[in-house]
C-alpha cells in the first residue's frame, strides 16, 4: 500500500491517490416510546399503584405520585422504553387489568 492510499484529507489532496475519509459511527439509538397510563373512574387507586410497582419497578412513593398525576390530570407516564419493551409492558398491564376486571388502560406513544 502506497502512502497515497492512506492520505489524510485534512492534509490536502495534492496527488491522484485514494482518499480515505473517516467512517461515521453507524450505531443509532433506538426510538423510544412512552407507556402512558389513562385515568378512569373505576380502577382502584391501590391497584394502579400495585401495577406501577410490579410492572415498572417504581418504588411505592413514586408509584403513588404517578397514580395521583393520572387521577388528577387524566394521564401520566409510567415509563419510557424501546418499542418492543413498551409494547410488551402495555399488553401485559392491559391484560392484567382485564383479568382483575378493571378498565385501567395503558397506551404507547412516541417519546
Ligand atoms: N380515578 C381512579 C379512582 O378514583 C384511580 C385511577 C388512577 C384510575 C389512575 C386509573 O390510571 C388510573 N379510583
Amino acid at each position: 500500500m502506497s502512502n497515497e492510499d492512506t492520505h489524510d484529507p485534512r492534509q490536502g489532496n495534492p496527488g491522484q491517490g485514494l482518499v480515505l475519509e473517516e467512517a461515521k459511527p453507524k450505531t443509532k439509538q433506538p426510538p423510544l416510546y412512552k407507556v402512558v397510563m389513562l385515568n378512569d373512574d373505576y380502577t382502584p387507586m391501590d391497584f394502579v399503584v400495585q401495577v406501577l410497582q410490579q410492572f415498572f419497578y417504581h418504588p411505592r412513593e413514586k408509584a403513588v405520585q404517578i397514580m395521583l398525576q393520572v387521577h388528577s390530570h387524566g394521564r401520566g407516564v409510567a415509563g419510557v422504553f424501546p418499542a418492543e419493551i413498551a409494547e410488551t409492558k402495555t399488553a401485559l398491564v392491559n391484560a392484567f387489568a382485564r383479568q382483575n376486571h378493571h378498565p385501567l388502560l395503558t397506551v404507547m406513544e412516541k417519546a
